[in-house]
């Protein structure tokens, strides 16, 4: 890729940092993480593992400074459970972690794949060994969903991405009590066209907090005659009115460049679903799933992120 570009998001120089072969029990790939900090200054991320059966399940890796000498769970954190849960008969895939102060504990919003297709279930944790889980919150077809840390204007907000007659486009939905959810908004369109975010978009990781607004980091799915690419783009939305896109960038930040990006059980993918802020408060680390096989780190500032909008980024929604 020409390098007049500017980049944003930078890839740590030992990518991939997890692989099936660091994991303490046989599985295919581990990819898709979630990420949160815990207090103590601990990274962990939530990875989506799939084993020989095809079918993923979630696991607990830990790393003091967030980049090496990662701890993981000797067994599955999080499992499928059909029995209690039949959504997720096919398996539970790509969470995305909220810490919400309010309640003390952690909300993960993961893919339960159901007989009738992907939707969007609800665990909470206050420490990533029991869940409890709240069971769909969006019926099939929807995924790539994360809450906001807090209520707005008294309510949860959850953004995801339904899929309807219209396309595969971001939504806004809202609840008193993260169990009954309501007043549904589309809030970005996918593009159409020969666009680069054309067709279907989804939230990667949890929007991120700035005095400007919620940053959010979306991908885009090219559909290509030998398969689909998926890039990064960036949007903000309004702190107390999240519901309103301020401002949306026209080209994608990031793409599969890398060997470890470009093959692997599924090409030609970058999946963030997770990042943690680091103590200067300005430097993301961002944790994304490479080909449906690893799990990468790339670091970016939030301030670049904010200017590169800023100067590059329009009130846009999309194409519906
Ligand atoms: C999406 C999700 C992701 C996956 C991507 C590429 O629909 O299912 O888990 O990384 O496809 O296969």
């Amino acid at each position: 890729m020409s390098n007049h570009h500017v980049t944003l998001l930078h890839r740590y120089a030992h990518n991939p940092i997890l692989t099936a072969d660091h994991w303490p029990y046989g599985v295919n790939t581990v990819f898709n993480p979630g990420a949160t900090m815990l207090e103590d200054g601990t990274t962990l991320l939530l990875c989506r593992v799939e084993d020989r059966s095809g079918l993923s399940h979630l696991n607990v890796a830990q790393s003091a400074n967030g980049i090496t000498d990662w701890t993981i769970d000797d067994k599955p954190t999080l499992e499928p459970h059909p029995k209690r849960h039949i959504e997720e008969s096919w398996g539970i895939e790509d969470p995305r972690i909220t810490f919400l102060p309010e309640l003390g504990e952690y909300a993960v919003t993961y893919t339960s794949y159901s007989r009738g297709g992907p939707g969007v279930s609800l665990a909470l944790t206050k420490d990533f060994r029991t869940f409890e889980r709240l069971g769909v919150i969006c019926q099939p077809e929807d995924k790539d969903a994360a809450l906001l840390p807090r209520r707005i204007n008294g309510t949860w907000v959850l953004i995801h991405r339904p899929v309807t007659t219209l396309g595969a486009h971001i939504w806004i939905s809202r609840s008193p009590d993260l169990v009954y959810w309501g007043q549904h908004k589309m809030i970005l369109a996918a593009r159409k066209g020969a666009w680069w975010d054309a067709n279907k978009i989804g939230l990667c990781t949890p929007v991120i907090g700035t005095p400007d607004g919620w940053l959010m980091l979306y991908h885009g799915v090219r559909m290509t005659p030998s398969g689909c690419l998926y890039r990064l783009g960036l949007a903000l939305f309004d702190l107390e009115k999240p519901e309103e896109c301020l401002l949306r960038g026209d080209t994608w930040i990031f793409g599969p460049e890398a060997e470890y990006e470009r093959a692997g059980d599924v090409p030609n993918v970058v999946f963030p679903c997770g990042y943690t802020v680091q103590p200067d408060g300005d430097t993301l680390h961002l944790y994304y799933g490479a080909a449906d096989t690893s799990v990468c780190l790339a670091t970016a500032s939030i301030d670049a992120l904010l200017q590169w909008l800023k100067a590059n980024g329009k009130k846009e929604f999309g194409d519906v």
